[in-house]
């Protein structure tokens, strides 16, 4: 092992059954094209952690339904349960995509009996296909970051937890954006139901939070800060812009960073120290971390330019705020580049942290 390591201080929990929601189509301008957000792009992370070690690879914990249940409608992760069966009892061959939306002027207060609409009530858009295993897959990703959080609220400076897929875009009730279940929610959530009072989320995947945003809008316990691709070009297009601060009690303890697509490095961390300074003042005694890494310069659906220094660097900054923080794996759909990345990001971290 060589010395440059980190010291072998950054644990892993691998949920080991990611590999249940495995799409092969997306819809993608007008037809199916080969999904993005694929099994492969954990292994690759898993192999990277597993040849330069940066800590023990852990299990999940199973901790059941109540926390996930503490941010989300339990109708809504009723319908996810149960919703792979609905669809193979209609018939349905392949995976399942929403048709159609209860959008302005349509009802939303009514849960209809049909499976159709129930896609489309509980969904956001038509670009996450629900399969199999997209259950049970994102049930262990929301265990495997409740596991991680175990680890930081035992004393560990850092952990990192390695799911697909991802959460961020899923809100209280709707899937989307390639995500059930939202893990960086149901994390900082759990952190306060532990005690601690002050929770900060940094979301530095290039698509904006929206689902997390909206989980935390209006309270003033969990901050949520986000840089990030701006909405008027970028997925997810209806949230994410610079008013939005919050609202209610929790005016104040939002942040947004829209970047325009291309912006060079030295702004991304500019907007990152921007980001901080609020992060500072607002005292965390926990930072989740959504890490998402397709701001790659290679990522094939996004247009920043990090790569691996500036991983390294976002890795090694992170870890000069001296807060215990929880890594958790949003996007990043370069599948050969995501394992170094987001290694460099953990390492960076586990250098600067011990
Ligand atoms: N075919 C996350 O990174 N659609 N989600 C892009 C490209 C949505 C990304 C279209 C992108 C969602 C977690
Ligand atoms: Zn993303």
């Amino acid at each position: 092992m060589s010395d440059d390591d980190g010291g072998r201080l950054m644990k892993t929990v691998f949920n080991g059954r990611h590999g249940l929601h495995a799409a092969t189509h997306e819809f993608f301008r007008g037809r199916l094209v080969p999904a993005f957000e694929i099994p492969a792009r954990a292994d690759f992370v898993l192999n990277a952690l597993r040849e330069r070690p940066l800590g023990e690879l852990l299990a999940p914990v199973d901790h059941g339904m109540a926390p996930l249940e503490r941010v989300h409608a339990p109708a809504y992760l009723r319908f996810l349960q149960g919703a792979w069966d609905e669809w193979q009892q209609l018939g349905g061959e392949g995976d399942a995509f929403p048709a159609v939306w209860p959008v302005r002027t349509l009802r939303s207060d009514v849960e209809p009996r049909s499976f159709a609409a129930r896609m489309g009530l509980y969904s956001m858009d038509s670009g996450t296909p629900l399969t199999s295993g997209s259950w049970e897959a994102a049930y262990w990703g929301a265990q495997s970051a409740l596991t991680a959080l175990d680890q930081v609220l035992a004393g560990e400076r850092g952990a990192y937890c390695l799911t697909r897929p991802p959460g961020h875009h899923a809100g209280a009730d709707f899937f989307g954006g390639y995500c059930f279940v939202n893990n960086a929610a149901v994390a900082a959530q759990a952190a306060r139901d532990a005690g601690l009072a002050r929770v900060a989320i940094l979301d530095v995947d290039y698509h904006h939070g929206n689902g997390t945003q909206a989980i935390f809008y209006e309270r003033a316990d969990v901050f949520f800060a986000s840089i990030h691709g701006d909405p008027q070009t970028e997925y997810p297009f209806f949230l994410g812009h610079a008013d939005e601060q919050g609202a209610g009690a929790g005016l104040g303890f939002n942040a947004n960073f829209p970047l325009p697509v291309g912006v060079d490095n030295e702004r991304w961390f500019d907007a990152l120290e921007q980001a901080l300074g609020r992060l500072q003042a607002f005292d965390p005694q926990l930072l989740v971390v959504s890490l998402g890494v397709d701001t790659y310069g290679g990522d094939p659906i996004s247009h920043f330019k990090l790569d691996r220094p500036e991983f390294a660097r976002l890795g090694e900054r992170l870890a000069r705020l001296g807060w215990p923080t929880l890594f958790l794996q949003e996007g990043g759909y370069a599948t050969e580049a995501i394992g170094w990345n987001v290694h460099a990001v953990l390492q960076g971290f586990a250098q600067a942290a011990r």
